[in-house]
This record gives C-alpha cells, structure tokens and sequence, in this order.
C-alpha cells in the first residue's frame, strides 16, 4: 500500500485508521474522505482531506485520480441499529456506495478493503464458535447488505481480479470516537458513563454474548491483512476475527475492579437486544489466524484498564 483513500474518515473506525495508518505510511499517502468536512478533527488536519460522497462515483474516481491511489479502504455505511431505523438508506448508502467503490478500485487498479461484521449472521447460523464458512441468513437490513458486500467483494476479485479483502468485525470498543447507530454502542457506552455518573443502564440484556474487540486490535487487523501475502488468502470476503465474547455483566464487573462502586441496570431496547439475539454469541477466527497471521492482544481486562485510563484523561476526571 502506498497511496491509500479512506472513506468515512470521520467515523468510529476511519477517524482513528487514518491516523494509524498515516503513522506508519505518511501523513500525504493517507487521503482521508468523508461526506463532510469537521474542522479540528486529527484526520482532516494533519493530512489531505477531500469532502467525497461515495454515492457520487464520478468524484470518488476524480479525488482517486488526483492522488493516484492504489488502496482504498471503505468504511462509509450505516450502523445496524441506524440502518433498521432507515432500511431504504441503509440499503442505498451501504451497497449503492460499496458498488461505487469496487468500481473506482477496478478501473483504477486498486487493492480494496470493506469491513463486514458479525450482523452477516442471522438466528440460524451456529451460535457458539460459529464457522469462518456457514449459513448466513441475517434479518437485519444492515446484515443483508453485510452478506450482500461480502458476496459482490469476492465477485469484484473472481470475475475483475480486484484484490479484495475484509474482515467481519464484532463489536469494536475505542474512546477516541463515540460510534454511530450500532448495537454494540452499550459497550462504549458504559465506560463514558462509569466515569461521569457511577452507574449504567445498558440497553442490551445482562447474559447477551457478542463478540467485541478494542480498536487497536482493530486497526492492526486492517494493516496486516492488507499487507499479507496473497498467495496464503484462502478466504477473502471475510474473515472473522474476535478478541473476546463478553455480556454487559462482565464489563461490569471488570469496570468494578477499577470504580467498586460503580452499579449496571437495565432498560432493554427491544430493536437492538432483537439484533443482538440474531448475532453469534462467539465466532471461530482460526482462519484469520492461519491465513494471515491474526492476533488480538487487548482481552476484557486489558481493554477496560485502558479505556478508563484514557477517559479520565480525555474527560479530565481523576
Ligand atoms: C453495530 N458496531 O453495532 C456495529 C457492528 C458487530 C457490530 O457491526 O452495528
């Protein structure tokens, strides 16, 4: 990867990759894009930023032209919760945006990521440990626009030979960037508000497993496949990958370990805890592990020392 554009920059995972990514290949070979443009945030400043709506073909191809990209990472999509709420957009925004994308990368040569998630699953895939390969009937908007990406990426490879590849992200947790309509929000949620108010009441029901992992562990994710060695993907469109299979008592229970009296009540969202009953309770990343050298370094423990550690900081409680 030389010259990378990155879509939806300003998101969870984008507004915190651009600056990971520039770090490591330099601040001009990372073109950070996103539908708007908000002045002060790291990934506009500190390098080339263009406004690109990615339903907008023409000017995506146009600011890839411009940059001579030969990477593009596309993040821009809606969230499964915002995406029930707004399945028409959700629909036009996660596919009509993916195919937009694909098409800039075939035309121009480009090596092409897009994550999928854990919500390309529905409530008749193995729940526990479930395959890097089986059924995948979601019956959420945003899960069949998950499936349906997976399906076209790998499409885009066989048919166009774009090298296309993806992970299936669980839950991501990070404390630079609240995410944006997901799910999985309780688990960020809940380290903002042990902080501010001593206590939680978390929309998910205590005993729902997902699978989460800490935004580094994600970000390096991205990178190492990115840079692994072609010739060893055997999947493509994509990979699971997790940290740990955790439920709103356990982070509870760890935030108390730092905050003893901090106290978690629930007032469950029928909408997400229905998403959440749909998902995995666990997910097998033995493929990602072989393939590509996959290693998740942050668990429960680690990550909530950490998210708590640097939201006093960026709260400015002691
Ligand atoms: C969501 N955070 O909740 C995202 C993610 C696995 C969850 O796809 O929609």
């Amino acid at each position: 990867m030389k010259k990378i554009l990155v879509t939806g920059s300003l998101g969870q995972i984008g507004s915190e990759l651009v600056m990971h990514m520039r770090n490591i290949y330099g601040n001009d070979n990372v073109i950070a894009t996103d539908i708007r443009r908000i002045e002060g945030m790291p990934a506009v400043e500190s390098g080339p930023f263009e406004i690109v709506d990615v339903l907008d073909s023409k000017a995506m191809a146009e600011v890839a032209k411009k940059h001579n990209a030969d990477t593009i990472i596309h993040l821009a999509a809606l969230l499964s919760a915002v995406a029930e709420a707004k399945p028409v957009l959700a629909w036009e925004i996660n596919m009509g945006g993916l195919f937009n994308a694909l098409e800039v990368a075939r035309e121009l040569n480009c090596s092409f990521f897009t994550p999928s998630s854990i919500g390309a699953f529905g409530p008749s895939t193995p729940k526990v440990k479930t395959p890097q390969d089986t059924i995948q009937r979601p019956q959420t908007m945003y899960g069949v626009t998950k499936v349906s990406g997976e399906l076209l990426c790998d499409y885009y490879f066989k048919r166009f030979g774009v090298d296309t590849r993806g992970v299936r992200f669980p839950g991501l947790i990070s404390y630079e960037t609240l995410p944006g309509g997901g799910t999985t929000d309780y688990a960020v949620d809940i380290y903002y508000e042990a902080l501010k108010n001593g206590k939680y009441t978390s929309f998910i029901d205590k005993g729902t497993f997902m699978d989460m992992m800490y935004m580094p562990d994600a970000l390096n994710a991205i990178v190492t496949l990115m840079e692994a060695d072609p010739k060893k993907l055997i999947h493509r469109n994509a990979f699971n990958i997790t940290a740990m299979s955790i439920e709103p008592e356990m982070v509870a229970a760890e935030i108390k370990k730092h905050i003893p009296s901090f106290e978690i009540n629930y007032d469950v969202d029928p909408v997400r805890q229905g998403i959440a009953n749909s998902w995995p309770d666990s997910i097998d990343d033995s493929a990602a592990r072989e393939e590509w050298g996959f290693n998740a370094k942050y668990d429960l423990a680690l990550m909530s020392k950490d998210m708590l550690e640097k939201l006093r900081v960026k709260l400015n409680i002691k």
